[in-house]
Formats: C-alpha cells, structure tokens, sequence
C-alpha cells in the first residue's frame, strides 16, 4: 500500500493524538484502581491507530458514532480533554452536563453523536444522520464505529443494507478485536472476515491491519472519498487487540498471556515511532517531549475534572423530551 500523502506536522498531529489517547486511558486506569470514578471504564488501549487513524482529518461537519472503546476517535474530534475528563467523573462540565456514563454522551456541534450501550443500535442511527445529509445534498460523511461481536446483531444488518441502497456517504469500521467480552471470534463467526458480509449488501469490504495507523488512514481516506462522491458505503475491518479486559473488573482469564504479549510486541504506539523515526521527524529528545507534553495535558483535564462542580439535583430534569 503507498504511503498516503501526509505532511510533516499532519504526522506530527497523529502522533500527538495517538499518546494522547493512550495517556489518557492509562491514567482511566490509574483512577478506576483509586476509586476516584463513577462507573465503568472500557479501556481501548492497543486499538488506537484504528481511532485516531479513522478519525483524523475529518471535517466538523461530519459526524463519528463512537462506542465504548473509541476515545482516540473523541479526542481527534475536538472534544476537550479536560471535558471528556470531567464526563468520565459525572461532573457538570462533562459532555452530559453529569447526566449518563462515560461514553453516552456527544456534542453534535463537533459531529460527535453519543450513543447508548446497545450492540449495533448505533449503526441505523448513525445511517439516519447519513441519510440526513444525503436529503440535504451534503456531501458530509458519517464514521460509524462498531465490534465484531456487535456486528451479529440485526439491527448491524438492517442498517448496512439500508445503506447500501441509499448509497449513504457512511464507512462502517469494524473494530476486530478478536474477542467480544469472552467470546473469541471462531466461536461467532464461521466466515474468516468480517468484512466479506460487505459483498452481500453490495459496497466494498476491506480488511485492514489495524494497528498500522496509516494503513486505517488509507483505507478510511478511500472511503470517504467514495461517501463524498455519492458512491455509497464501505466496510472497514480493522484486526486488533484489546489489552485490557472487556472493562476494568475484567481480568481476560479467558485468552492466554501468549496471545497478549503477541499483540503487545505489535503495539501501534512504537510502530509509528519507527516510521517517524526514520523520517527524521522523531528522536529520543522529542519522544520525551511528547511524553511530557501529553502528561502534563492530562494532568490539566484531571483536574479541571476535580474541579468542576457536581450537578444540582434539579438538573436531572432539564434536557428530558417527551412527544
Ligand atoms: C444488545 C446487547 N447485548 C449485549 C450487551 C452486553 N455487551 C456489552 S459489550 C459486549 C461485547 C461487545 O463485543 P464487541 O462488539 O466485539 O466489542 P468489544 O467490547 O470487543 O470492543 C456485550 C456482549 C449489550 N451491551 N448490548
């Protein structure tokens, strides 16, 4: 595959973003083990390059559907870090003003629609919005996150080929991280891709290496091309692993320490390194820069965290719809 086309300091911003959101999630982490947050933390840590890579360079006007473990999609977004900080410990100046979860939450203003826990419900939603944009002749794209385990619920299949026959500008990435909660991947599926069942809603599947950032950049560019050009959707599957357990608690008794130190040698963090590495754009000195600046930027979003005030008990009403 040719290297896409990428300036120095668009590297540079890839770079910042993916130590970013793993910094981000480790110190998650750190705070669950503290006691310090409200809630589950599903940790996306090792499938990064498939989030920040999907995510970089899209307009504001596009929208992303993120799940559980797409953070790095966030941050890439805009969303503050500070603001996601303050979401993740239910204070009023998280995304849902202190009102839902972790990740329940967006900011439509950035083109982030927050979802619900739901396997595969966010995917006819997030072809609603696409569909949306095609009504109003937008040639906005829409990034449509989902796990293979999600991708055997019908609401999946429903939406993909309802997109397909609207040639909706939407890319479907599927985040193949080998095991939902328990489940290995043989045990669901008796095909070897996901990205195969594209064929048969006609639009193009693609199977990506997913912790080669710039390869989840090239297909995901590809992609949206077609979605401006008005050609239809695409089917991305990215392999991955998740280092973590399915969340915090989860201690992944079920998958081998072989296996995790497998994927952790193909870690997309020092991947990346190297190719900057040898594009003169990264050496020791500025990779402990970079260590640093994205502490520091944590640090921050801590405590703007700590610091902003819970909710007043009246506020749990206000932003509720009925018909
Ligand atoms: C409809 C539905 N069924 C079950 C669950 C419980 N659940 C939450 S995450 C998860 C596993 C998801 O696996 P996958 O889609 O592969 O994503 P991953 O967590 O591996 O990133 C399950 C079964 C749910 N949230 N929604």
């Amino acid at each position: 595959m040719r290297a896409p086309k990428l300036s120095d300091d668009q590297l540079q911003e890839m770079y910042h973003a993916l130590r970013l959101s793993r910094a981000f999630e480790e110190r998650l982490s750190l705070l669950h083990r503290q006691g310090k947050i409200l809630g589950g933390i599903y940790s996306g840590i090792g499938q990064e390059a498939i989030t920040v890579g999907s995510a970089y360079g899209l307009r504001r006007e596009d929208f992303i559907s993120p799940l559980h473990r797409d953070l790095g999609a966030l941050l890439v977004k805009g969303v503050p870090p500070g603001v996601l900080m303050a979401q993740v410990f239910g204070k009023r100046d998280g995304l849902s003003r202190g009102k839902d979860s972790y990740l329940h939450s967006g900011d439509t203003s950035l083109g982030v629609y927050g979802n619900t826990s739901m396997l595969g419900s966010n995917l006819p939603v997030a072809c609603g919005l696409a569909y949306g944009f095609k009504l109003r002749s937008q040639d906005h794209v829409v990034v449509a996150y989902f796990g293979e385990g999600a991708a055997n619920y019908g609401d999946v299949h429903e939406a993909m080929n309802f997109a397909a026959i609207q040639r909706l500008g939407i890319v479907f990435v599927c985040e193949n991280n080998l095991y939902a909660y328990s489940t290995p991947f043989e045990k669901a599926f008796a095909i070897p891709e996901v990205s195969v069942r594209a064929q048969a809603y006609g639009f193009p599947g693609v199977d990506v290496y997913g912790n080669d950032l710039l390869r989840v950049y090239a297909a995901t560019q590809r992609a949206i091309a077609r979605a401006r050009a008005g050609e239809g959707p695409t089917l991305i599957e990215c392999k991955t692993f998740r280092w973590h357990g399915h969340s915090e608690h989860d201690k992944a008794s079920y998958r081998t320490e072989e296996e995790l130190l497998e994927w952790k040698a193909r870690d997309p963090i020092p991947q990346f390194e190297r190719y900057l590495t040898e594009k003169r754009l990264l050496n020791d000195a500025s990779r402990d820069e970079m260590t640093a600046r994205v502490e520091r930027e944590i640090d921050e979003a801590v405590a703007f965290a700590e610091s902003s005030p819970w909710p007043e008990g009246p506020e749990a009403l206000e932003d509720i719809y009925a018909p």
